[in-house]
C-alpha cells in the first residue's frame, strides 16, 4: 500500500547551485549526495519532513552526468523543472505487481537499487496521466536515525 509521498524528483542542470538555492531560500538540509552510475545521475535527498520512524518527505535533485542518461536527455527537451513524484510503500515488489495487473506499465521487471540503499521502480507516465511516477521501499536500517 502507499502510504506517502517519499520524495518529489527535480531535475536540475547544476547540482550544486540547486542545493544551495534550496538551503538559502528554505533552509532544506542536504540528507545525502550520491551518484548512480546504472541511472547516469548524481543526485541529493533534501529532508524537508524530519521524523525520524522511517516516513521522511524529501526533495530528490537530480544532475545529468551522461548526456544520454534518462535525466539528460529530459533536460535537453524540457529544461529544468520536476521529473517525477514517489510514494512510499513497504512493499515496492507487492504494489509494483498489484498496479501492473491493473494494465499499467512498471518500467522494471524486479525493482533496481535507488538512494540510500532503497528498492524502486517506476510507473510509465503516460499510463498516469502525465506524471512519471516512482516507487520506492526505503532500506530497512536507513532513513530511521538520520
Ligand atoms: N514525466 C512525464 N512525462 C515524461 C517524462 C517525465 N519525467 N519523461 C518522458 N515523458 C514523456 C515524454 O514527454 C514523451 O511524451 P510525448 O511522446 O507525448 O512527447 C514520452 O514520455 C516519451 O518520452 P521520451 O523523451 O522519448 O523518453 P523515454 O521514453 O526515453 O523515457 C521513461 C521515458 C519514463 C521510460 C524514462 O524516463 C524512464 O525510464 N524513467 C525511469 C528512470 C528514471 O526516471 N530515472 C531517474 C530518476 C532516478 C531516481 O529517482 O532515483
Ligand atoms: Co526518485
Amino acid at each position: 500500500m502507499l502510504t506517502r509521498i517519499d520524495h518529489i524528483g527535480i531535475a536540475c542542470f547544476d547540482l550544486d547551485k540547486t542545493i544551495e538555492f534550496y538551503r538559502e531560500t528554505y533552509g532544506f538540509e542536504v540528507l545525502h549526495i550520491e551518484a548512480n552510475e546504472e541511472q547516469g545521475l548524481r543526485e541529493a535527498m533534501l529532508r524537508i519532513n524530519g521524523t525520524s520512524d522511517g516516513g521522511m518527505s524529501c526533495l530528490q535533485l537530480l544532475e545529468s552526468t551522461r548526456e544520454d542518461s534518462v535525466v539528460g536527455k529530459w533536460l535537453a527537451k524540457n529544461g529544468e523543472g520536476v521529473h517525477h513524484i514517489a510514494f512510499g510503500t513497504a512493499d515496492v515488489d507487492g504494489d509494483a505487481d498489484a498496479i501492473r495487473d491493473k494494465g499499467i506499465r512498471v518500467l522494471y521487471d524486479e525493482p533496481r537499487i535507488g538512494s540510500m540503499g532503497s528498492r524502486i521502480t517506476f510507473l510509465h507516465p503516460k499510463d498516469c496521466h502525465g506524471v512519471l511516477t516512482e516507487l520506492v521501499t526505503a532500506a530497512p536500517s536507513d532513513r530511521a536515525g538520520h
